[in-house]
């Protein structure tokens, strides 16, 4: 049985609660829900996670060496600064999709920029919490195909 990874970085644990015009009413707690319930139906087991500390992101992402496949990560603001995150996804050799809620490319002209791009197997922005769940089938068709 394939495993996922899915860390959330700074702020998300307020979705839902602000900015509802930018990023939904859906909570960090119901996205969680929505994963769980894929996983069973995609038949793959679920590690669901959230950070403010990039620190703990890191020591998150190398622990997931060994025991998950793949990891979908979206690292909030991080994203767009943290070489940090980026040289701790090259460290685990595992595949990661880079998820964000809102289409970060429409949006700040600093937000355009993310150090996980690179590094990902790819990016899914812009389709809110639904996005989650269309990262689980991209990673589990890449873990599948990878056989
Ligand atoms: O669109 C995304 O998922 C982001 O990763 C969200 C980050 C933002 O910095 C990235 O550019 C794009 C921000 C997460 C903050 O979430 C909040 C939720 C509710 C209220 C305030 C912040």
């Amino acid at each position: 049985m394939h495993s996922m990874l899915v860390l959330n970085g700074p702020n998300l644990n307020l979705l839902g609660t602000r900015q509802p015009e930018v990023y939904g009413r859906t909570t960090l707690a119901d996205i969680e829900e929505m994963c769980r319930a894929h996983a069973k139906t995609l038949g793959v087991g679920l590690e669901f996670g959230q950070s403010n500390h990039e620190g703990v992101l890191v020591d998150t992402l190398h622990a997931a060496r060994g025991q998950h496949d793949g990891v979908i990560l979206n690292a909030g603001a991080l994203t767009h600064t943290s070489i940090a995150i980026m040289d701790a996804i090259n460290s685990i050799e595992l595949p990661v999709v880079e998820l964000h809620l809102s289409n970060i490319h429409a949006r700040e002209e600093f937000r355009h920029k993310s150090f996980v791009a690179p590094v990902a197997l790819g990016q899914i922005c812009g389709f809110g919490a639904r996005g989650y769940t269309l990262a689980m089938d991209a990673l589990l068709s890449h873990l599948e195909a990878a056989k």
